[in-house]
């Protein structure tokens, strides 16, 4: 079975980050070949700092290493190293709809904020339907948020398998079934996000005990005292609950059994203890990779020749299929 999964190395990454997909990836990576992108080339869609885009490019390398994925068991690269990535991107553009990529909800709701608007942007899910198709990909680990993307890589997928011949493997989906979508702890009717959260309602996988503590305490919760799964209702309640199960294993019915009556500040602050006592050992082990560059652009080295032979035939035959002549 082979498994892709992109995450763009855009800041800090957030709890929503490992919640739906960062801790989907260290057992999945027992089942079958992993590939695991760091998507440089996405996160120049929205504005950014070069240095800043070099920097979190190693960063989020270390934090993928720390989070447990195994680098002699997965292939963990820098899409900008295999060029076929844009290559892919740009044939499968010639079969994507320009009323189709308008539709696409990350696109309205980023543009919607943006004052520029790069074409990029309005491309960006070609490119991830190019990431993962280029590796003959059965599972794609996401969060809740990139279902709509996924979708059109499958929609991609079989169009050009119409038109042009079977080449693709139609890849499906896996999402978490609990915390596939964490909210910002500020504001819980909105996703956890890097580009477009609320700094204080966004807890980073790197925050320091004291920083969540503080985040969490302040978290919004909703009228009533009462600890209940209600999403539409208690929409912050009901977050703290999903992110509590994450982080302890414990089911959501077994934590409001605990919690129902008890009000919200002791909850709030074990939700508090319960992100401590995950994250901590992480951000350790992140750090500590961190510290060597030479060896985490090593690691990268190895893994982006071993997802250039991988992707090389599945490009050929895309570029064979459509008619060019080879060189
Ligand atoms: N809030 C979230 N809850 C659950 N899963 C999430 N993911 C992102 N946000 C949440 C999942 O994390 C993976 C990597 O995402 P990404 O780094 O490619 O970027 P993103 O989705 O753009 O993440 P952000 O932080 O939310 O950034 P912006 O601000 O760009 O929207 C994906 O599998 C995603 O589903």
């Amino acid at each position: 079975m082979r498994i892709f999964s992109g995450i763009q190395p855009t800041g800090a990454k957030h709890f929503g980050n490992y919640s739906g997909a960062f801790r989907q990836f260290v057992p999945i990576q027992e089942e079958g070949e992993a590939f695991f992108c760091i998507v440089d080339l996405h996160s120049i869609t929205t504005a950014f700092e070069p240095e800043e885009l070099r920097e979190s490019s190693l960063d989020l390398a270390a934090m993928l290493f720390a989070v447990g994925l195994d680098p002699d068991r997965s292939t963990i690269f820098v899409q900008s190293h295999v060029t076929a990535h844009p290559e892919a991107a740009w044939l499968l553009s010639s079969i994507a709809s320009y009323g189709q990529l308008g539709r696409m909800t990350q696109f309205k709701d980023k543009g919607e904020r943006q004052e520029f608007i790069s074409a990029g942007l309005f491309t960006y899910p070609v490119l991830m339907a190019s990431d993962i198709l280029l590796y003959q990909t059965d599972v794609v680990p996401i969060g809740d948020d990139q279902k709509q993307h996924l979708e059109l890589a499958r929609d991609l997928a079989e169009r050009f398998n119409s038109r042009y011949g079977e080449t693709f493997k139609v890849p499906e989906g896996r999402f978490p079934p609990t915390g596939g979508r964490i909210m910002d702890l500020q504001e819980p009717e909105r996703k956890m996000s890097t580009t477009d959260g609320q700094p204080q309602g966004t807890v980073l996988i790197t925050d320091p005990p004291e920083t969540i503590r503080k985040k969490v305490k302040s978290a919004v919760t909703d009228s009533g005292s009462d600890v209940r799964y209600e999403p539409e209702q208690k929409p912050g309640i009901s977050n703290l609950l999903e992110i509590m199960s994450v982080a302890t294993g414990e089911p959501i019915p077994q934590l409001e059994a605990r919690y129902d009556s008890g009000g919200y500040g002791q909850f709030k602050s074990d939700v508090a203890e319960a992100l401590v006592t995950l994250l901590d050992p992480i951000r350790m082990r992140y750090e500590e990779l961190r510290a060597d560059e030479s060896e985490l652009r090593a690691v990268l080295a190895r893994g982006a020749a071993k997802a250039r032979e991988t992707a090389a035939p599945t490009l050929e035959q895309m570029y064979e299929r459509m008619g060019f002549v080879r060189p």
